[in-house]
């Protein structure tokens, strides 16, 4: 027995995708005999409806000087946040020489075009590497995790925000409370909170299994997020779904009474409601449809190899380490991935330890199949591809089904 991260209540999990090895740890072929594993398991709690996983590793050996995955590969995820940045100098910086924060900065991709703007921001970016690339772009930032003492240092030194952000970053953090807590400090009396991750309802309606991986420590709905906040004097004032990473959900909250929610909160609690979300039974099935894509994914992939059809994976994401592990995907079926990130290339997948190549590799020789592993940027990714297409490449995609494209 566990206990819930947000209420305590007493939980266990529901469904378990074995043991698995960091989503971003990519390793050479000395680090194989040394690679980390840890059981992944996730819970539901039904006092809380916070989804969970039952054991997560320490930050500092997800997050650090080494961290693989850099947010400006995607050219779409760029201009994603140049319009949520726009978003929210329109709707609520008003105020002369506002203060934005944003939690998990990264490379810098959203406080760029705050900066442009001329706009006071601040990043907190524990991952040494890629707040470098920011840094080097001369934004502001902070190599720190965020968390309560974070926050009243960035208070002392830069004063309360006008705004603080945050895209796939709040679902990483298992100590949500003093994450709660850091933005009560932070935030000013009007202020807002505007955060963003994968969206629970659309993995349960995609069976997007592979948005569960070491670092996604949360599957969050409006349910669970309101209920989290509301027990820090917040409340949920907007909920505007978001396409982003095959389905996300950008929450707005403010402290309690400074602002009028929007009618779409109780619509989203309704549906909610509706989808089965508060249930058990929901992640059952699930479960269920889980293990029925991994058999189907499989004999796939078996069938190309018995048919002598070369196949080669798409982008070599975090997601992709649940999905090659739980489904015990090998070189044998997997010839290598094509990855643009220069820290991923000449290194082998986390546990199933498939080779990460340049996207040169991919096209000097097209397989016959590519295993879409980014499906999230598969419109950006399909643009990019025509050639291999023209040339008969198909797609191998396994979300929302297994099918051939
Ligand atoms: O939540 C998270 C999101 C924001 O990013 C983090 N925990 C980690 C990461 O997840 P991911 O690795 O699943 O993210 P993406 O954006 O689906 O995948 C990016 C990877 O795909 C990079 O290694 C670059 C690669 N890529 C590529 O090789 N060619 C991406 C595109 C668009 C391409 O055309
Ligand atoms: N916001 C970017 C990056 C997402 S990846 C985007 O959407 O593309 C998650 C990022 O959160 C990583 O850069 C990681 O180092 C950072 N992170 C993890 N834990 C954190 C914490 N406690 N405080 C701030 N950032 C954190
Ligand atoms: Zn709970």
């Amino acid at each position: 027995m566990r206990q819930c991260v947000v209420c305590r209540t007493n939980i266990s999990p529901f469904m378990s995708f074995g043991r698995q090895p960091l989503a971003n740890g990519f390793v050479t072929k000395e680090q194989f005999a040394n690679e980390y594993f840890f059981e992944l398991a996730v819970c539901f709690c039904p006092t809380c409806k916070m989804v969970q996983l039952a054991e997560q590793p320490e930050p500092q050996q997800m997050f650090n000087e080494n961290y693989a995955f850099f947010s400006g590969t995607s050219k779409y995820m760029a201009e994603h946040f140049r319009k949520f940045a726009e978003s929210i100098t329109q709707d609520h910086l008003g105020e002369p020489d506002a203060l934005v924060v944003e939690i998990g900065s990264n490379d810098g991709i959203m406080l760029q075009a705050f900066k442009r703007r001329g706009v006071r921001h601040l990043g907190i970016e524990p991952s040494a590497n890629v707040a470098a690339v920011a840094k080097e772009r001369g934004i502001s930032t902070l190599v720190m995790f965020f968390n309560a003492d974070t926050a009243r240092r960035v208070v002392a030194e830069h004063g309360q925000a006008d705004a603080v952000l945050g895209a796939n970053v709040m679902c990483h953090i298992a100590n949500l409370h003093s994450v709660a807590e850091g933005l009560q400090v932070l935030l000013k009396p009007k202020g807002v909170v505007a955060f963003e991750d994968p969206y629970l309802g659309d993995v349960i309606e995609k069976t997007a299994y592979d948005q569960i991986y070491d670092e996604h420590m949360f599957l969050f709905s409006a349910t669970s997020v309101g209920y989290l906040f509301s027990q820090y004097g917040m409340e949920l004032i907007d909920a505007v779904p978001q396409e982003t990473h095959g389905g996300s959900m950008r929450y707005l909250l403010a402290r309690r009474g400074a602002r009028v929610p929007s009618p779409r909160v109780a619509e989203r609690l309704h549906k909610e409601f509706e989808l089965g979300l508060d249930q058990p039974a929901t992640f059952e099935q699930f479960r269920r449809n889980c293990e029925r894509s991994r058999e189907q994914l499989v004999s796939l992939l078996r069938k190309c190899k018995s048919d002598s059809r070369r196949v080669v994976g798409y982008a070599a994401t975090s997601k992709s380490t649940t999905v090659l592990n739980y489904c015990d995907i090998s070189p044998d079926l997997i010839e290598f991935i094509t990855d643009t990130t220069p820290i991923k290339q000449g290194k082998y997948s986390p546990g199933k330890h498939i080779p990460v190549l340049p996207h040169e590799r991919f096209c000097e020789r097209y397989p016959d199949y590519a295993l879409l592993l980014a499906w999230n940027h598969e419109k950006e990714i399909l643009a990019n591809e025509q050639e291999f297409m023209k040339r008969g490449g198909k797609w191998i995609v396994f979300v929302p089904r297994v099918e051939i494209r």
